[in-house]
């Protein structure tokens, strides 16, 4: 009787460990998003997207274009050569460290054809700073287009 009302007891904690923890995380799994940029032309649109952290974003149109991550924040992630497969979608692993990731479409970097993928939360320092990285690193269409990241979140003073 005593070994069964231990049991019981421990069995009860569990259950309401597991239950807690699949609260935590049930947001997560069920909130996951696939964006969409298209590859028309010579330009990736929108050619700033929002998303969540664990989100992808779905390529299409890219038979004769890809995505390949130039700029990645630190302790994240990019895609890095995956888009280049040939083949007329490409849907990036999810993406779950937040910042700033910017992508070229190499045959057409000299048109500028470049995007950016904001994931989470970022600050006007972080934008900052990846505006130094695209300059230091990169020419021209990277700069215009972290210019023009206009979701920021406030700075906590
Ligand atoms: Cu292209």
């Amino acid at each position: 009787m005593k070994i069964k009302g231990v049991i019981a007891m421990i069995t009860t904690r569990y259950i309401g460990i597991i239950l807690s923890a699949l609260v935590y995380m049930l947001p997560n799994l069920v909130n996951a998003e696939e964006h969409i940029v298209n590859a028309a032309a010579r330009e990736f649109k929108p050619a700033i997207i929002y998303v969540q952290p664990g989100d992808t974003v779905k390529f299409t149109n890219m038979t004769s274009h890809n995505s390949v991550t130039y700029l990645v924040p630190e302790g994240g992630t990019g895609w890095g050569e995956k888009g280049k497969m040939a083949g007329g979608t490409f849907i990036t692993p999810a993406i779950d460290a937040e910042g700033i990731y910017g992508y070229v479409c190499e045959p057409h970097i000299g048109f500028g054809m470049v995007g950016v993928v904001v994931v989470g939360g970022v600050s006007a320092d972080d934008k900052a700073a990846m505006k130094e990285r695209a300059m230091a690193e990169l020419q021209g269409p990277f700069k215009r287009l972290i210019g023009k990241i206009n979701k920021i979140k406030p700075t906590l003073k």
